[in-house]
Order: structure tokens, then C-alpha cells, then sequence
């Protein structure tokens, strides 16, 4: 059974992350798997969300969590069968929910058989499949770094060559430049598409026009390097365009591009109507503490930037062009948004609802990422061979090559590393969680006793609940969906104010992004409290993480 579904479909829709790995177990092996998935709709259709983005679930050697494709065409064997996945589809479609599946076209594994073949020989019909290069005196083609530590091209010794990647060096990226590579791509598509799948998102898309003189980078600032010689290439727009108008002109299939190096002044670009891609994912708010070392060199973040990210691409993309945006505060690439943006100690449930009601109340498709609807928090890893992830195992190598203790390293990884968004999902206190009856892939967070789904499906002022009663009103009040975003100046640069406007209604959102109480807030006269995350909750005031919904007919 397909899902009814209408061009437009994702602006009044909620989006819920599944990381498969660390959803549900339901084999045993200490792995989230796609019956697991299935086995839990139940509780993602009470959620009151009508999505789920399933990360790649795609055969792979799980260099990169999956992000390493080696068949686009099988189902990871841990992870279930197609008969599985058939099955989860159906079942989505049959509880109202779509499915968003992710497709990673940048690079493939270097386990897929078009690089096998590619790197068999100079003269291969495949070679061209991906950027082969002579090196330069004795070192690579450029200067550009990976994603994950060290050079972004790999010498192959049976060539002689180099070939690029962007990301791990069995990530080797694919030339769009060869049509032939384009036309693959685009079966791929079809092929999930005749499955009935209802969205996709297309991993790292603002980088598969390369330039291809791959010129060295004159700066070291990784976020810039992204930004000017990774993403918004000389072609981009055209292979964009090309896709939508081969593989996806279906307009009810989304499409939702994540563009690192995408900004508010060329985002509308990559959405034109109907040609380009109907969302995209940006990192302006997501990249705000990154130094120029990128993730492991952490810099304290301000509110008042903050802020301005939202305020910028709310007037780039609605107010200057009929574009959509998407909104995340986390994902499986980064730590958890109530430990990030919030505090994940002493006022850890109010700052999580605090968080929800920003993702809630914004213009633009909410992603929720699986667990924080119940106010996860990032782990604290012991020590680096904790980790399962190869940004931080490569990203500890690069740092002890500069002398930075592993202490040092964990510091930054422990804030900002991606483990922190991959333990498993937290169904119980039961010894893993509820997650699996044996040791998960990942540790289980310890504090799974306090922090999780059954706990909290009891108490009525629960993360969970509240995030419930989020939804429904987004739902119920359509001017939270498309209303003006209209930023209030605050006395206090801690406390985030900022109106949505309709007809005959006005909201107005107050979130205190600090431990402290306030009582200098906007003129509030005309308005009503229709919900607050705190108890005892006052007028003229803001209690620590207090998030307050408040409505006034106009
Ligand atoms: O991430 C690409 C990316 O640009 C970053 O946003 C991301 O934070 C990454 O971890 C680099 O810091 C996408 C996927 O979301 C990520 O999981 C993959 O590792 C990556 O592409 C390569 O496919
Ligand atoms: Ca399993």
C-alpha cells in the first residue's frame, strides 16, 4: 500500500531520525536492525510524526556507519533482509507514516565493485567512475584535507595514482563529471522510488561538483575549506537539476539535500522550484563551535549567534524566495541537543523541552532525531577505544600527531564527538536498555535507569509527553507551520524570544537559554500562557530552561 502522497507534503509534516544500528535489537546480536524498526512503529506512530528517515541501511563495511555503500541495491545483511525492509515499508504506510530513505552519492565504498573494477587499471572502462590523479612531486594531487583526518587522496600503489575522498579513505568519491556515473545514480533512484519510498535525502550533495583542477586550498580553516573548494561547485546546479528532472520528477518523492558549505545567500539556488531539491539541511547553527580545526577544536558558541542563524535563513528562505527550510538541533553526526545546547545535569528535562519547543515552533520541516524526544544526553567516554566511530579514531590519530593527549582529545570528543548521538536508544532500565538482551555494538548510557521511553510514557510531564503535546499543537495551530518568524529584541541575551504570525493570531515563544531566572520579558499584554515546560511557572518571569507558548488573537 503507497502512502497517499501530495506534492508539498514534508511543510506540515514532522520528521523522526532512525539510526537503525541503535534503534532496536530484535535478533539479538547486539545490533539495531530493520525488524527491530518495525517492532517499534507503534510507539513512533504515538509520537503524533507522520516521517521517518531511516540512515543508510544499505550493504556496507560499516567504515562510516553505513555512509560507505557498497551495494545501493541489498539490504546491510545485520541489518535484515529486502523482505524486511518491504515489510517495514508497508507497515509504515499502513500506520500513515512515509519513509525517507538516505542515499549517499558522493562517494561509494571502496568495497563497491565500480571501484574494485576502477582500481584494477589505468585503462579499466571504470577508472573514470571516480578522480584518479598523478601526485605532485612527491606528494598528493592537493593540498585538501579529509573530513576525517589526514590528506583527501589516497596513493593506490597498483596505478600509481591518487584517487579523492572527501571522507574516509574507503570512501572514495564519485566523478558526476562521467554521465555514465550520473545515469547509474539515477537507476538507484528509480529503483527505490518503484518500491514506493516517499522521500530522499541525498548525503553531502553540495559537494559532488568537483573542481577539477583541485586547486590547493589557501586557508587551513577546515569550515571555509568546506565552503569553497568542497561544496557549491562549478556544475552543481546542473547535475542538481539533472537529477530532479530524470529520476525525481515525481514532485510528491521529497528530496532533502544535506549541503555542508551551503549559506542563506546561495541556498535558494540549490531549492529553485521544482528544479532543485525541496529542502536542504544547512550547518550555519551546527558549525558555531567548530574552531578552525573543525569538530575536535571546539569554541565556545554565543546566544546572539545563535539566534542570528535563525533569523538569517528564516529572511533567505521565505522571506527573499519561495523556498522551504528544514530545522535540526541534532542528528547522528552530532552530540545531543540538550547537551550541546542546553544542560544535561541539574536542569536537564526543562532545558530538553526548552530545545523541543525551538524545534517545534520554528518555520520549517522539524527533524527530530530519535531519543531526543525523551532528553538523551550525550556519554562520556572512558577512553578513545570506546569509540566505534571513524571521525574520532582518526580524528585522536591527527591530534596525537600533534602531541595532544588522549585526555585532551576526549575532552573535545566528548563534547562534540558523534558517539554521543549513537548509543542505543533507551526503552527501559533493563540491563541494555530494552535495547538488546546482549552487549550492544555501542555502550548503553548508564543513565538509562533515569532516562528512558517506559519511565516516561507513565509520567504525564515526561520530555516525552511534552513533546507530545508539542506536536499536537504544532499540528492543531497551522500559523506555527507557516507563519511570519518575527525575532523580539530581549534585554536579556539569554532569553530567546520570537513571534509567529498569521491571520487573526499571534505567538510568541519565550525560551531562557540559562540557569538562572528572569523577569525582564517583552511586552506581553494581549497574550495567554498556552504552554509552559515548568512548574510553577509565573507571569512576569522566566523560571531556569523555562519555554513559554503564549497566544493573542489580533
Ligand atoms: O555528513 C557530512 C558532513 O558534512 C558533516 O555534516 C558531518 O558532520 C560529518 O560528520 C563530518 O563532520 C554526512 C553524513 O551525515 C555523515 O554521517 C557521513 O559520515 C558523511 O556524510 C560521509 O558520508
Ligand atoms: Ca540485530
Amino acid at each position: 500500500m503507497s502512502s497517499n502522497r501530495q506534492p508539498g507534503w514534508w511543510k506540515e509534516a514532522v520528521v523522526y531520525q532512525v539510526y537503525p544500528r541503535s534503534f532496536q535489537d530484535s535478533n539479538n546480536d547486539g545490533i539495531g536492525d530493520l525488524p527491530g524498526i518495525l517492532s517499534r512503529l507503534d510507539y513512533i506512530q504515538s509520537l503524533g510524526v507522520d516521517a521517518i528517515w531511516l540512515n543508510p541501511f544499505f550493504k556496507s563495511p560499516n567504515d562510516d556507519g553505513g555512509y560507505d555503500i557498497c551495494d545501493y541495491l541489498s539490504i546491510q545483511p545485520e541489518f535484515g533482509t529486502m523482505a524486511d525492509f518491504d515489510r517495514l515499508l508497508e507497515g509504515a504506510h499502513q500506520r500513515g507514516l512515509k519513509i525517507i530513505i538516505d542515499l549517499v552519492f558522493n562517494h561509494t565504498s571502496d568495497e563497491h565493485q565500480w571501484f574494485r573494477a576502477s582500481s584494477q587499471s589505468r585503462t579499466n572502462p571504470k577508472r573514470p567512475y571516480y578522480f584518479w590523479r598523478d601526485g605532485k612531486g612527491d606528494g598528493p594531487p592537493s593540498n585538501w584535507p579529509s573530513f576525517f583526518g589526514g590528506s583527501a587522496w589516497q596513493k593506490d600503489d597498483r596505478t600509481g595514482q591518487y584517487y579523492l575522498h572527501l571522507f574516509s579513505k574507503k570512501q572514495p568519491d564519485l566523478n558526476w563529471e562521467n554521465p555514465q556515473v550520473r545515469e547509474e545514480l539515477q537507476s538507484i533512484i528509480r529503483y527505490w522510488t518503484n518500491k514506493g519510498v516517499d522521500g530522499i535525502r541525498l548525503d553531502v550533495i553540495s559537494a559532488i561538483s568537483k573542481r577539477t583542477d583541485f586547486p590547493d586550498a589557501d586557508t587551513a580553516d577546515f569550515n571555509e575549506i568546506i565552503a569553497r573548494y568542497y561544496a557549491n561547485g562549478p556544475r552543481i546546479f546542473e547535475f542538481i537539476g539533472e537529477l530532479r528532472a530524470q529520476a525525481l520528477s515525481d514532485a510528491s518523492v521529497l528530496t532533502v539535500g544535506e549541503g555542508p558549505g551551503i549559506n542563506a545567500e546561495n541556498a535558494v539556488d540549490y531549492l529553485s522550484e521544482g528544479k532543485g531539491l525541496d529542502m536542504i539541511f544547512h550547518f550555519d547553527h551546527m558549525f558555531l563551535d567548530q574552531g578552525p580545526g573543525g569538530r575536535f577544536d571546539p569554541k565556545p558558541w554565543s546566544m546572539e549567534d545563535f539566534k542570528l542563524v535563525f533569523s538569517r535563513w528564516d529572511e533567505a528562505l521565505y522571506q527573499r524566495s519561495k523556498g522551504w527550510g528544514s530545522i535540526f538541533l541534532g542528528n547522528h553526526d552530532f552530540p545531543r541537543q540538550v547537551s550541546r545546547w542546553g544542560n544535561d545535569g541539574e536542569f536537564r528535562e526543562e532545558a530538553a523541552k526548552a530545545i523541543l519547543t525551538l524545534l517545534m515552533t520554528l518555520r520549517g520541516t522539524p527533524f527530530i532525531y530519535a531519543g531526543d524526544e525523551l532528553g538523551m544526553t550525550n556519554i562520556k567516554l572512558k577512553s578513545v577505544s570506546q569509540s566505534k566511530d571513524v571521525e574520532t579514531l582518526n580524528g585522536f590519530r591527527t591530534a596525537q600527531e600533534k602531541g595532544i593527549s588522549e585526555e585532551e582529545f576526549l575532552l573535545a570528543a566528548n563534547y562534540a564527538g558523534r558517539d554521543n548521538a549513537r548509543t542505543p536508544f533507551q526503552w527501559d532500565d533493563s540491563t541494555y536498555a530494552g535495547f538488546s538482551g546482549v552487549e550492544p555494538w555501542m555502550v548503553v548510557n548508564p543513565n538509562k535507569a533515569v532516562i528512558n521511553r517506559e519511565s516516561q510514557e507513565k509520567e504525564p510531564s515526561s520530555v516525552l509527553n511534552h513533546f507530545r503535546k508539542l506536536i499536537r499543537l504544532r499540528k492543531s495551530e497551522k500559523t506555527l507551520v507557516y507563519g511570519d518568524y518575527l525575532p523580539v529584541e530581549t534585554s536579556d541575551g539569554q532569553l530567546m524570544a520570537y513571534k509567529r504570525v498569521g491571520e487573526g493570531v499571534e505567538w510568541m515563544v519565550l525560551i531562557n537559554f540559562s540557569d538562572k531566572n528572569m523577569n525582564a520579558l517583552p511586552d506581553l499584554t494581549g497574550y495567554e500562557l498556552v504552554i509552559s515546560n515548568v512548574v510553577g511557572s509565573k507571569a512576569n518571569g522566566m523560571l531556569p530552561w523555562e519555554a513559554k507558548i503564549l497566544k493573542k488573537a489580533v
